[in-house]
């Protein structure tokens, strides 16, 4: 996937960048069935309290699952979608390096939001403009469903983080909301945002589940200070003289199933 040079510039100047087309309806549909499947077999643990940072909520939920990749067949084979490294490249610069993946569920009506946070205040790597997430808006990401907040142009500033009380285990920062930006997407468009730069997610006030899948992504040359997400001698590589499409990584061949993943999914409904 060919971006432009409008494209690659407004994601270095600014920070994020929109993709609306990005997957396919097919690819999307799959991404749900996958979803449910995880959700049915109880991957998702729900992250929200009641605001004392502890104490589990019965009535606001935000049910994550991080990595998705040891669970999933379809989510391992995700990052591999050979437009996925050809856009992240573009952005970040190659080799690209497989990170971290999560997936962010908020139900209808009760779905919390996720509070504003830096990712580097997690990752610490050394160029906040060479880490990137990719998320995928699953189902339309809307003012009404909480859609994604970024702050442009913030992502060379260090905010301070400290325990979000609505999550288990969150961090947060209290950027000027003023200069925030909504990004309201349909589903099947996708959102790169640096590690750097300063976003959120609000209530989800729609009747309808919505669910948000983040991919990250970092240059090879911020493996070493790179934290969390897979082990630091084991992140796969996804493109470079050091890529084996999975095979170091995994032992097996990644790269070109993410077509038969997304059919094997859609037919095993
Ligand atoms: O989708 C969401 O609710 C939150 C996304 C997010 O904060 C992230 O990807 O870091």
């Amino acid at each position: 996937m060919q971006l432009t040079q409008e494209q690659i510039d407004h994601f270095q100047t600014e920070g994020w960048l929109a993709l609306p087309d990005f997957w396919t309806e097919r690819e999307i549909q799959a991404m749900r069935a996958e979803l449910e499947r995880l959700v049915g077999i109880g991957k998702l643990r729900n992250i929200a309290t009641d605001g004392d940072g502890t104490t589990h909520s019965q009535t606001q939920f935000n049910l994550q699952l991080c990595p998705m990749s040891p669970h999933s067949d379809f989510f391992r084979a995700m990052p591999f979608a050979p437009k996925v490294a050809e856009a992240v490249g573009q952005l970040i610069g190659e080799p690209v390096v497989f990170h971290l993946d999560q997936v962010f569920l908020k139900p209808g009506r009760h779905g919390s939001g996720t509070n504003w946070h830096q990712d580097d205040a997690y990752f610490k790597i050394e160029d906040p403009l060479k880490g990137t997430a990719l998320w995928t808006a699953v189902h339309d990401a809307t003012l009404a469903n909480g859609t994604l907040r970024v702050v442009p142009r913030m992502f060379r500033e260090k905010l301070p983080h400290e325990r979000d009380p609505q999550s288990d285990h969150h961090i947060r920062c209290y950027p000027d909301e003023t200069q925030a930006i909504p990004v309201e997407i349909p589903a099947g468009g996708v959102v790169f945002f640096a590690y750097g730069t300063p976003h959120a997610t609000g209530a989800n006030n729609t009747d309808h589940e919505r669910a948000g899948v983040a991919l990250h992504f970092i240059n090879a040359d911020q493996n070493g200070t790179a934290q969390v997400g897979f082990d630091q001698n084991n992140r796969p590589i996804l493109t470079g003289a050091e890529a084996t499409g999975g095979v170091r990584e995994y032992g097996v061949q990644i790269a070109g199933t993410w077509e038969q993943q997304v059919e094997r999914v859609l037919h095993s409904k």
